[in-house]
């Protein structure tokens, strides 16, 4: 594996968005000082993350969040360091936090930007106290109006204009994977210098043989009879020999993308009669993940057409999600996007 930048000298995230990775490609400075902003904060949110047993920041502030579900401190914790982290980089006009309800502006004498921030400060916080991975996912968009604060229309856009995504994944090692557009790439946090380094220059997920799948099957009851016949067919139960023989679930969905990206396979989080429209938020978890898929030559779709397709009608707003090897998710396809009302019942 290529770790090295067009010197031959290992390559660090820096020395990447600056042109001196195997592609060449030079990250326009604005977008430099994003992405260098949430590394910093993902370093430091990282650290937190391992020693979470050990500090006061465990467990949950006792709150909901707007979405009514509950709060961990490292969740606000979190969010205060990547609003911390972009303050300084002038290149934002606003962002978008999962754990907060509005638009979040920049302090007032911050020096403002085009860019808009969209993340998950923390996502599969619920899986913290137990050692399970987590992850911060982001995307970066560029405003539409032309003057003055920034809008709800400028946050409200669909995931096919991203200019970034990513995310970090807090697992085993710490890992960066980004997309800007033209494939996606992986940087490995290396603890003992404090630096990202680049480890996987060209992420593919092709076709690759997986027979992965991944949901939370403990939804089944609540699916529509559609999503049921597809799940049936994936795993033999009907229509054939299985398309999948594996399952894997943790219920993070970095950690269940990244498995997805670097292995194929299917990860889905369905509609279901409890959540008509899934759970994943659109604009911070679904359309950076979607766009990350694609550009390792996956497919990401809502089961009626493709998630980076989806105008959104809120900031919080939510997306059914079908994502992985193309093959498997035409086949969710086949069974979902020419559903009628009454099939879509559940
Ligand atoms: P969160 O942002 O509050 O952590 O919720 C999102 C998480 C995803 O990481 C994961 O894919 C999903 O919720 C798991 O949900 P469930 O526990 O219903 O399977
Ligand atoms: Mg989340």
């Amino acid at each position: 594996m290529d770790h090295t930048d067009s010197r031959g000298k290992i390559c660090t995230l820096q020395a990447y968005l600056t042109g001196g990775g195997p592609s060449g490609q030079i990250i326009d400075r604005r977008i430099r000082k994003i992405i260098n902003g949430v590394a910093f904060a993902s370093k430091i949110i990282s650290r937190e993350v391992s020693r979470i047993s050990l500090s006061d920041l465990s467990g949950p502030t006792g709150g909901t969040n707007v979405q009514g579900e509950t709060v961990q401190k490292l969740d606000i914790y979190s969010e205060k360091i990547v609003c911390e982290a972009m303050e300084r980089t002038g290149s934002l006009c606003c962002m978008v936090s999962e754990e907060s309800e509005n638009i979040l502006s920049l302090p007032s004498g911050a020096k403002q930007g085009e860019y808009i921030l969209l993340f998950d400060p923390l996502d599969g916080s619920s899986n913290i106290d137990v050692n399970i991975s987590t992850g911060t996912i982001f995307s970066i968009q560029r405003r539409v109006t032309r003057q003055g604060d920034a809008t709800i229309e400028d946050c409200l856009q669909k995931g096919s204009s991203q200019i970034a995504a990513g995310y970090v994944l807090y697992g085993a090692s710490t890992m960066l994977v980004l997309t800007f557009g033209h494939g996606v790439i992986g940087f490995t946090l290396d603890t003992s210098i404090g630096e990202f380094i680049l480890s996987h220059p060209n992420i593919t997920m092709g076709e690759h043989s997986s027979r992965m799948y991944s949901v939370n099957e403990g939804n089944y009851l609540f699916w529509s009879e559609n999503q049921k016949r597809f799940l049936k067919t994936l795993k033999g139960l009907e229509g054939g020999e299985p398309y999948c023989t594996t399952s894997r679930y943790v219920g993070s969905l970095v950690a269940d993308f990244h498995r997805t990206l670097f292995r194929g396979g299917l990860f889905a989080y369905p509609a279901d009669a409890k959540n008509t429209n899934g759970k994943l938020r659109l604009l911070y978890e679904a359309a950076p993940v979607a766009m990350l898929c694609e550009q390792a030559g996956g497919k990401a779709s809502t089961g009626e057409g493709p998630i980076l397709d989806v105008a959104p009608t809120d900031i919080h707003c939510r997306t059914p999600v079908y994502l992985g090897s193309r093959a498997l998710v035409d086949l969710a396809d086949s069974f979902l996007s020419s559903q009628d009302s009454e099939e879509r019942s559940y």
